[in-house]
C-alpha cells in the first residue's frame, strides 16, 4: 500500500503533530525493519515492506529525518550493524535504517522461540500452545539488551523513541536504566491477556518491569489496557489509577492508554477505485458469475480461526443445500512463521480440511472453496475485497485485525457485509458488522445466511457508518492520538 502523497500528505494529516516530528527526531524500534535488503547485481537494494505500520510511519520518519532500528529479517544480505539512508522516492526527504544483526541461534531462540512460541500464544490466551524454555528466555533477554544497546548508541534525549511490540518488551527498562534521560514510548500490537493467563508465564514479572520503563504504553483497546493494569497491581503490587490510566512508580508515572490502530483509509479507497483494480475485479466476476463471494484473508496463524471458519462454511453448505454451487469461499492466506512446528501442523490441518470440504461439495466442476496461499500485491488484495459480497473475518483472538478495516475501506459500492469475530479488537469500533463468536460454528453458518439475505439498504447503511468512522479514525489519527500529550 502506498499513500501516494508522501511527506506533504502526511504533514496535512498529522496536523499540529507534524511540527513535533519536524522539530524532534522520531526513532522507531521494531523487530523487523520496514525495508528488506536484497542482494542484486548492482549491489544491495531495499524493498519496502507492505504492513500498515510501515505505511503510516514511513512519511513521518521522512519529515522527521528519523531513524528506524531493527533486524533485516535474515534475508541473506547481512548488514552487520550498518546504517543506511533511504532516499527513495526521489525528491522526498530521507531517513535512516540501523540494522541490528542477529545470529541464526538468536533468531531461533529469541524470535521463533520466546517471541513466537511463548509470548504470542500466551498474549492471545492460547496457554496450551505456549512453550516455556529457559534457554529461549535467556536469549530473549540478551537480544532485548542488544537492541537497547543499539538505541543507546544512536539516540539522544531530544528524540522521540517509539518501541513496538512483544518481541521487545524488555527494551524500555533497559534503556531507562542506562540512560534515564531517554524516554521510550511503547505500543503493543497484540492483546494483553487477563491476570489469570499472564501469571502462568514464569517470566511475567520481568516482562511487566521491562514495559514499565516506558513513558507511555499503548494498547489497541481498553480491555487490554485494563488487563495490563490488573497484572501490574497484582504481580508487582504497584499502585495504579484505572480512571486516568496511570501506574505510579517511585519518582515517576507511566501512562497506559488504548489507541486502536487503523489503516490509511483514503489510500485503500483510492486503490479500490483505480482502473487496474476494477479490471481485475471484473475479470474475477466474469469467472465466478453471480455466485455469492465470501472472503477470508489472514496470515496463516492459529489465532486467526481459519479451521473453525472452514467448518462454518461446511455447515452452511450442509444446512442451506440450495446454496451449493451458488457460493464461492475464497481463503487467502499468507505463509507465516513456517519454521515453527505449531504453524506447520496448522497448515496441514487447513489444507486437509479444504480438500475434504471441496471433495464433499464439488458439484459440476465448481469447488466451493478457492485457496490462495501466497502474499498478494496491494492491487490483487483490494480486487478481492471489491468482489467479496461477504468478508468472513473470524479470529479466535486478534489484537485489532486490519483486514476488517481494509475490507470496509475498499467497499466503494457499499454492498458488502462484514462478519467479524467479537474477539478481534476491531469489533469494538466496527459495531455495524455482524459480530459472531467464531467457535460457535452453528451461529456463524446462520450469520452467513443472514448476510446473504440482508437487504441492500441495510448493507449500505451499515457500511456507510463503518466507513465514516474509519475515515475519521485512520492511521494518522492513531499516531496523533498516541502522541497527543507529547510536546
Ligand atoms: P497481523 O497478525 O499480521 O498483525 P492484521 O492486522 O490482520 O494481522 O494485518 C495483516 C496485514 O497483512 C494486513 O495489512 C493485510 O493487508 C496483510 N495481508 C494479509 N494477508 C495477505 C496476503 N495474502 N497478501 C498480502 N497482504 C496480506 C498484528 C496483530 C493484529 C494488528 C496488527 C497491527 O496481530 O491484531 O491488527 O498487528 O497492529
Amino acid at each position: 500500500m502506498d499513500s501516494g502523497g508522501g511527506e506533504v500528505d502526511a504533514r496535512d494529516r498529522l496536523g499540529e503533530l507534524s511540527d513535533l516530528f519536524a522539530s524532534r527526531r522520531l526513532v522507531v524500534v521494531s523487530n523487523r525493519l520496514p525495508y528488506n535488503p536484497h542482494r542484486a547485481r548492482e549491489g544491495i537494494c531495499y524493498i519496502k515492506g507492505s504492513g500498515g505500520l510501515v505505511t503510516a510511519l514511513d512519511p513521518i520518519l521522512r519529515l522527521s529525518n528519523g531513524l528506524w532500528i531493527g533486524w533485516d529479517g535474515g534475508t541473506g544480505a547481512s548488514m552487520k550493524g550498518k546504517r543506511v539512508t533511504i532516499s527513495e522516492p526521489e525528491g522526498e526527504e530521507s531517513y535512516q535504517l540501523r540494522f541490528v544483526d542477529l545470529t541464526e541461534k538468536e533468531v531461533g531462540h529469541y524470535y521463533y522461540g520466546f517471541s513466537n512460541r511463548t509470548l504470542w500464544p500466551i498474549f492471545h490466551n492460547f496457554i496450551g500452545m505456549s512453550r516455556f524454555n529457559s534457554v529461549h528466555w535467556k536469549t530473549y533477554f540478551k537480544t532485548n539488551a542488544y537492541f537497547a544497546g543499539t538505541i543507546l548508541e544512536e539516540a539522544n534525549p531530544s528524540d522521540i523513541i517509539w518501541v513496538h511490540d512483544y518481541h521487545l518488551s524488555l527494551v524500555p527498562n533497559f534503556i531507562r536504566y542506562q540512560n534515564p534521560d531517554l524516554k521510550p514510548y511503547f505500543f503493543l500490537h497484540t492483546p494483553f491477556p487477563p491476570y489469570d493467563t499472564f501469571r502462568v508465564l514464569p517470566w511475567c514479572k520481568p516482562i511487566l518491569e521491562g514495559l514499565l520503563g516506558s513513558e507511555k504504553i499503548g494498547f489497541h483497546v481498553k480491555g487490554y489496557a485494563d488487563n495490563f493494569l490488573d497484572c501490574v497491581e497484582k504481580i508487582l503490587n504497584a499502585p495504579v489509577d484505572r480512571e486516568s490510566g496511570v501506574v505510579e512508580l517511585p519518582g515517576r508515572e507511566v501512562k497506559v492508554g488504548s489507541h486502536p490502530i487503523s489503516i490509511d483509509y483514503n489510500a485503500f479507497r483510492d486503490t479500490a477505485l483505480t482502473k487496474q483494480v476494477m479490471k481485475r475485479a471484473q475479470k474475477h466476476r466474469s469467472r465466478i458469475g453471480d455466485r455469492v463471494v465470501i472472503l477470508g484473508v489472514d496470515r496463516l496463524d492459529y489465532t486467526k480461526g481459519i479451521k473453525e471458519r472452514l467448518l462454518a462454511v461446511e455447515r452452511f453448505l450442509e444446512r442451506y443445500s440450495r446454496y451449493r454451487n451458488r457460493i464461492l469461499f475464497i481463503q487467502v492466506a499468507v505463509p507465516s512463521r513456517t519454521r515453527v512446528e505449531e504453524y506447520r501442523v496448522m497448515k496441514k490441518e487447513v489444507d486437509e480440511t479444504i480438500g475434504r470440504i471441496n471433495g464433499r461439495f464439488t458439484g459440476e466442476g465448481w469447488p466451493p472453496i478457492q485457496y490462495i496461499y501466497r502474499l498478494l500485491s496491494r492491487e490483487e488484495l483490494v480486487a478481492y475485497y471489491r468482489i467479496a459480497d461477504i468478508a468472513l473475518i473470524t479470529p479466535g483472538r486478534d489484537g485489532m485485525n486490519l483486514i476488517a478495516k481494509e475490507y470496509v475501506a475498499s467497499q466503494v459500492d457499499k454492498q458488502g457485509v462484514l462478519i467479524l469475530s467479537e474477539f478481534a479488537g476491531a469489533a469494538e469500533e466496527q459495531t455495524e458488522a455482524l459480530l459472531v463468536n467464531p467457535y460457535d460454528i452453528e451461529t456463524v453458518s446462520e450469520t452467513i445466511y443472514k448476510a446473504i439475505k440482508m437487504p441492500s439498504g441495510e448493507k449500505r447503511a451499515r457500511m456507510e457508518k463503518m466507513q465514516d468512522l474509519l475515515e475519521e479514525r485512520d492511521i494518522y489519527y492513531w499516531v496523533r492520538d498516541f502522541f497527543e500529550e507529547v510536546s
